[in-house]
């Protein structure tokens, strides 16, 4: 649907009126009515990096979720405000493993007398005070994009060593078995809603890989049933998908990768190939406008977009420039000093590795 034409004004009068005092983020699962004003667009990773480059920008606008502006936060100075647009973008991938919670897991872990092999990984997309967790126990922070080489990081940490991963089981399960070639026996999953997890003292100590039971719920529906019936339906087909998939889809995929891999997939992809991708909605639509002579499908049509993503929409983006405009700054997310330090370490670990 088009924008309202008088919001996408206030909106222009407004960016322009800030300036270079402004600097707008845009992940590419945003709408289209909001990712027209991003001044960067990018995954949760690169948008991190991109606002830590950023030193004079006085206000970061993150068009994102909560765990991605708090990452933004973690990583520019204590005088920029990084906003986000409506509070109530969260992510409910985020929100399933919480700080208690993992360390009544660390707990169990210590009781069945395995804390000391254990590295913790988290995936970016979790809350800041669960990367200050990982920061405090020698643990690290993962992408998509290099889960690999962190996960190989983690097992060469210590002797026996063991790897706690969370929120995302289908990352952390789809890197061990299909990049690390480890076996589906080597991973148990750890249910924050079940006592210890619902698993026996025998289970940790036998297992490689502790996987959290967290999934995002999005790319976790996808089914792959859906792929076979697209095969049948559009010959030659390939099917490309981001690793948060489950463990099923991503073995029947054609090619499998972040955010970024899949938009430079399609820039290089061939004219008159067929596509069928499972990320967000926002994105493979904005890749199917923007590739014409490509045939570009979303893998599932019964997969919705990501309700958290999809609450930053026009009307909150100009609430947040007008404000600003006005010398009121709105929304702020700041991590507190404390949590920011061992985030950062967290963080620090993973981007000093080779690579
Ligand atoms: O599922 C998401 O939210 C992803 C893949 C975010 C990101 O940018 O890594
Ligand atoms: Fe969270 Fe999934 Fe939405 Fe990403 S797409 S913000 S992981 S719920």
């Amino acid at each position: 649907a088009a924008s309202d034409p008088d919001l996408v004004k206030r909106a222009l009068a407004a960016k322009e009126k800030l300036g270079e005092r402004v600097f707008v983020l845009g992940h590419h699962y945003q709408r289209d009515e909001v990712i027209e004003f991003a001044d960067v667009t990018g995954d949760s990773f690169k948008l991190a990096r991109d606002a830590a480059a950023r030193p004079d920008a006085e206000y970061i606008v993150f068009c994102g979720v909560h765990f991605m502006a708090e990452s933004a936060d973690i990583l520019t100075s204590p005088d920029q405000a990084v906003i986000l647009p409506d509070l109530g973008a969260g992510c409910s991938m985020a929100d399933m493993a919480r700080l208690g919670q993992v360390e009544k897991a660390w707990e169990a872990l210590s009781e069945a007398g395995v804390a000391e092999q254990v590295v913790p990984v988290t995936y970016m997309n979790s809350s800041a005070d669960i990367k200050a967790f990982c920061g405090r126990h020698d643990g690290v922070v993962c992408t998509s994009s290099n889960a690999q080489s962190v996960l190989e990081w983690a097992f060469a940490q210590k002797e026996d060593a063991k790897v706690l991963f969370f929120p995302d089981q289908h990352l952390g399960r789809n890197t061990a078995v299909l990049k690390l070639g480890m076996s589906l026996d080597d991973c148990v999953v750890w249910d924050p809603h079940k006592p210890d997890g619902g698993l026996s003292a025998e289970e940790l100590r036998a297992a490689k890989v502790i996987l959290w039971k967290g999934h995002c719920s999005v790319h976790g529906r996808f089914s792959p049933d859906t792929i076979d019936d697209l095969r049948a339906e559009i010959p030659g087909v390939q099917i490309l998908v981001h690793p948060e998939c489950q463990h099923e889809v991503v073995l029947k995929a054609d090619l499998v990768g972040s955010t970024e891999f899949i938009i430079s997939t399609i820039e290089a992809a061939p004219a008159g190939s067929s596509w069928a991708i499972g990320t967000e909605l926002n994105l493979v639509k904005r890749l199917a406008a923007a590739h014409p002579d490509k045939r570009i499908v979303f893998l599932d049509r019964t997969v919705c977009y990501c309700s958290t993503m999809n609450r930053i929409d026009l009307p909150h983006f100009v609430w947040a420039l007008e404000s600003l405009v006005e010398g009121q700054v709105v929304n702020r997310i700041e991590v507190d000093a404390d949590t920011e330090h061992y985030a950062k370490l967290a963080l620090q670990r993973m981007l000093d590795l080779p690579g």
